[in-house]
């Protein structure tokens, strides 16, 4: 099926462009990776974050490659090839973003080496932090889909679209540890990498839909508190290393998301908002 999706641009640009030469000799651990994605990004800032070495390997997940699809059925990215053992000759792969962050924390956690876990010690706090993570994928990102999908012929009104995105994003911002100025407090952990590709995304409101509508400072009204501390978190998370260079050129998001923006996209994330079905 010739589908508008596999006109995206092949590369990666920026900032971005630059972290994937960097990691583009072979490795046995492998990010296949499109450099519009954020559930890709997620992956990508969790290998920064802990300094894991790996080769990015872009491809373009809507080609459906048999190759790519023997790897991950489900034919998404991000898809992560894993060596099997020391000699790191055979790979097995791993799929699913928050899986494949949580597993990257899981191995790679000499402190020495790879710094901080994202996930904090405690039992208790890192069910905590889950619960947030599942408010993010569960809540904020299909909002965001809904409202980037708008179009004059849908059931519900652009404000509802915009009403309910930043519902969600205000119950987040009430969570945040108060001082911050990440989610857990002065560590930036997993929550914060969850969130922080569709934060860089929020720029494209202005760009196709009038606006998020997260009220300027001091514009907040009985809310504006809670808004300080989104703006806070925002500003924190947006600036961190690891965020800026998984990030390419603005140019090159704004056009490919005019398909979301236009409501023409046949990704699966596209197609599951169109249809009101849970994101795949
Ligand atoms: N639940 C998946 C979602 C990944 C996803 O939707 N990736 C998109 C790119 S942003 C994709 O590969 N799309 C291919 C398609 O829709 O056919 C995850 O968290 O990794």
């Amino acid at each position: 099926m010739g589908s508008v999706d596999t006109s995206l641009q092949p590369h990666t640009t920026g900032r971005a462009a630059e972290f994937a030469k960097g990691h583009s000799s072979p490795n046995p651990l492998i990010l296949y990776a499109g450099w519009f994605c954020p559930f890709v990004q997620r992956s990508w800032i969790t290998l920064h974050e802990k300094k894991i070495p790996h080769q990015y390997f872009e491809i373009n997940p809507y080609k459906k490659d048999p190759d790519f699809l023997a790897l991950n059925p489900r034919g998404l990215v991000p898809t992560l090839a894993v060596p099997v053992d020391q000699a790191g000759k055979d790979q097995k792969p791993l799929y699913e973003s928050v899986v494949i962050c949580e597993y990257l924390d899981e191995v790679y956690r000499d402190p020495q080496k790879n710094g901080p876990s994202l996930l904090p010690e405690d039992a208790y706090d890192r069910a905590w932090s889950r619960i947030w993570i599942d408010h993010i994928s569960s809540r904020i990102i299909p909002a965001f889909y809904k409202f980037i999908q708008h179009t004059e012929e849908k059931p519900y009104s652009l404000d509802e679209a915009r009403s309910e995105l930043l519902k969600q994003i205000k119950t987040f911002a009430q969570e945040c540890d108060p001082e911050g100025p990440f989610f857990l407090g002065r560590q930036f952990s997993m929550v914060d990498v969850m969130l922080a590709p569709w934060l860089c995304r929020l720029f494209l409101f202005d760009v196709y839909k009038g606006g998020v509508g997260i009220p300027d400072e001091g514009q907040g009204g009985e809310d504006e508190q809670v808004w300080q501390r989104w703006r806070k978190w925002a500003k924190a998370t947006y600036e961190r290393e690891s965020v800026q260079d998984t990030l390419s050129e603005r140019e090159q998001y704004i056009d490919a998301y005019k398909r979301y923006a236009e409501d023409t996209t046949q990704s699966q994330v596209g197609q599951a908002t169109r249809s009101g079905n849970r994101l795949p």
